[in-house]
């Protein structure tokens, strides 16, 4: 049970000492998130894993986290994912033979090496980092798709925004690019279902994947609870659908969820857009200080992938490692590290 893996985690962690970091991202269920040794977001959680002497890193979250921590530790630390069955379906919507069968599409168009810079969000494989590292391109996440689009756009007309739409479409409008100069790649069909003319004259072309989890927030959330709230403050993350990103106050990674939310004064009411763990966490923390965090859907969604790593997980991981064994290591071919490294490394220079 969990009392039991508990005194697991907490003994391993003692005999381990500074040779293990646990890192817990937002997303994960308190049971595994009291045993991190640091919290954050994906790309914070990985510079953390670089700057740390550990060598092991549990990574609490999903794959592709897991990969970019080997990556920016050039394989140099022993990065553990409990369940490797923790994907992520937003992730999953792009891989590598759709996306270079677009990109030949594209070519039979304009030249895209020429004309489009290849932005892939941080959730996705490590593969597509490297097609971006190879072509050009970039990584991006949450916190820093603006100034990523605007570096792209100063150095190319158009950019392929993949895996998800909405993050893409969102930063783009709040930069002013109009509606009709974003089309949606639906990779299911030949050439995206796109017209020639409605590539040439895109700025961005979005690739059609979504989160799971954000697609269940809906405008009229926002509505009833305006209606019952005039006073209060809708927070949303990107990954939401533009209509409840435009009906929102304020929209932003989890990073700048946290830091807003904090930041506000008793007798405050905010409606949260984002996944349930997080919001119930920044709910338990505000209380105390008068302050409400409510969260937007009446259902209870979670990102079922993030709740795949459980307390049995950890524990048989770190009981794994105590017993001198490395189970569930994500280790990235060097050949699609290097490449996938020169895109990351790129967006930490945008960035700083
Ligand atoms: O990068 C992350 O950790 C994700 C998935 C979202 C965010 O806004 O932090
Ligand atoms: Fe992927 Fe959505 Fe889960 Fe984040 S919340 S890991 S984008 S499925």
């Amino acid at each position: 049970d969990d009392s039991s893996c508990d005194a697991r985690i907490i003994a391993a962690k003692a005999i381990l000492g500074k040779r293990l970091a646990i890192l817990g991202h937002h997303y994960q269920r308190d049971e595994v998130f009291k045993h991190a040794d640091y919290s954050g977001d994906s790309l914070k959680l990985s510079q953390q894993a670089a700057n740390s002497d550990a060598e092991f890193i549990v990574f609490c979250g999903v794959h592709f986290m897991a990969e970019v921590a080997d990556i920016l530790t050039f394989g140099e630390r022993k990065v553990i994912l409990p369940d490797l069955a923790a994907g992520c379906s937003m992730a999953d919507m792009a891989n590598l033979v759709k996306v270079r069968k677009c990109w030949e599409e594209i070519s039979q168009v304009i030249d895209p090496d020429q004309t489009v810079t290849p932005v892939t969000y941080i959730n996705s494989a490590a593969d597509l980092k490297a097609f971006c590292g190879n072509h050009g391109g970039i990584v991006c996440t949450s916190s820093n798709a603006k100034a990523v689009l605007q570096w792209s756009f100063a150095r190319r007309e158009k950019v392929l925004f993949f895996p998800d739409q909405h993050l893409g479409r969102n930063t783009g409008y709040r930069m002013g690019i109009p509606l009709d100069q974003m089309v949606t790649w639906d990779f299911m069909k030949p050439r995206g279902g796109l017209t020639e003319d409605q590539i040439r004259n895109a700025k961005i072309i979005l690739w059609k994947g979504f989160c799971s989890v954000h697609q269940m927030f809906q405008p009229a959330h926002i509505d009833n609870f305006r209606k019952a709230n005039p006073k209060g403050k809708v927070i949303s993350h990107p990954e939401n659908a533009m209509e409840v990103c435009e009906k929102s106050d304020f929209v932003g990674s989890t990073e700048y969820i946290l830091r807003t939310v904090r930041a506000s004064q008793p007798g405050d009411h905010w409606l949260v857009g984002t996944e349930l763990n997080l919001v119930n966490r920044l709910a338990d923390e505000m209380k105390p200080k008068g302050v409400q965090v409510q969260f937007m859907s009446p259902t209870v969604c979670m990102c079922s992938t993030m709740f795949r790593t459980d307390p049995q997980h950890l524990a048989w991981v770190l009981d794994n490692l105590v017993a001198g064994q490395i189970v569930n290591q994500i280790r990235v071919p060097q050949n699609i590290a290097d490449p996938a490294r020169k895109a990351l490394d790129l967006m930490l220079e945008v960035v700083d």
